[in-house]
């Protein structure tokens, strides 16, 4: 019963059966084990059976989400009308499930000139973008 490294994740009581874990696990590097137990009769000539046991590793939230980038640039037009999508950030998140689920959303300004679409993290004009403003805030 060996992972298919040299060092074996689990071990068995050679008399109980009880299966028993010698490491630490993270599903983002190994998300299941397959492991052969078998059995053994103690007979001067031993029978023995095969069973195949299939380890799912279950997901622990420990990976934040991360943006493809750090920092996005974008030059748009003053006269832009407003619902606009113009520029989708993407983040991935490498746990699964909830945990890996992102919302999107733009910390606060006011007025709010730009809004992100929560689950698609397209960015659109919320607000009318005039010359002044637009040097103003010096975008997003
Ligand atoms: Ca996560
Ligand atoms: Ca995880």
């Amino acid at each position: 019963m060996h992972r298919e490294d040299a060092s074996p994740a689990f071990t068995i009581d050679a008399y109980t059966g009880v299966i028993t874990t010698t490491q630490s696990f993270d599903r983002e590097k190994q998300r299941e084990y397959t492991i052969s137990v078998t059995a053994t009769d103690q007979a001067q000539e031993p029978l023995i059976s095969v069973c195949q046991i299939t380890i799912f590793v279950a997901d622990v939230n420990d990976n934040d989400p991360k943006f493809e980038n750090s920092h996005y640039q974008y030059f748009l037009r003053e006269d832009t009308p407003v619902g606009t999508s113009f520029l989708r950030i993407t983040a991935l998140d490498d746990d699964q499930g909830v945990n890996a689920a992102i919302t999107y959303s733009v910390i606060h300004q006011q007025p709010e000139y730009f809004q992100i679409n929560p689950s698609t993290g397209w960015i659109y004009v919320n607000y009318p973008i005039s010359k002044t403003l637009w040097k103003m805030k010096g975008g997003i």
